[in-house]
């Protein structure tokens, strides 16, 4: 199976982005962590995406905060799909990562979820690796049963819980 490259600019983005990590491990998704950073390593970061379809990369997702320009930076070195998370590291909180990420021009996509989004993100790469390979595709959807079960379940035990009426 392709893996996912699950890409950072600082460290201090991890406990924004893990849970992309654990979104993919939980669905068995091989996939690698770096950080790597559009304007402190833009030399690294440009080999990475360059060199990323020949290493076995089939998604990558890019992380950063502020002036967020390192999933722009890698979509521009390769023709693998980019996922951006924008993450709130500032006190703009995030929309400047947002814009930066997702405001993207004509020719060079960068699929951006939301703020924090790293699940959204680790569930859309896994559905990019899901249409060629059947394993994937079928966890995510064992994934989505489970999660409609889950809500299913919480509106029976909130609906016994919280309702009212006065008849008898
Ligand atoms: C961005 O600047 C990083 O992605 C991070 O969100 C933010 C702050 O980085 P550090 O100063 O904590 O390394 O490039």
């Amino acid at each position: 199976m392709k893996k996912v490259a699950i890409i950072m600019g600082s460290d201090s983005d991890w406990d924004k982005v893990s849970p992309a990590a654990g979104t993919l491990k939980d669905l068995h998704i091989p996939y690698e962590v770096r950080i790597l950073s559009a304007h402190r390593t833009p030399e690294a970061s440009a080999r990475f995406a360059e060199t990323a379809r020949d290493e076995g990369f089939g998604v990558l997702i890019a992380a950063a905060g502020k002036a967020a320009h390192l999933a722009g930076a890698l979509a521009a070195h390769t023709t693998l799909p980019v996922i951006g998370i924008p993450v709130k590291s500032s006190t703009l909180d995030g929309l400047d990562a947002l814009l930066s990420t997702v405001q993207m021009p004509s020719g060079m996509p960068v699929a951006t979820v939301a703020i924090d989004g790293a699940v959204n993100a680790a569930l859309l790469a896994a559905q990019i690796l899901g249409v060629t390979d059947q394993d994937a595709a079928d966890r995510l959807s064992a994934l989505r049963r489970a999660q409609t079960e889950k809500v299913l379940m919480k509106d029976q035990q909130f609906s016994k819980e919280y309702s009212y009426s006065e008849e008898a």
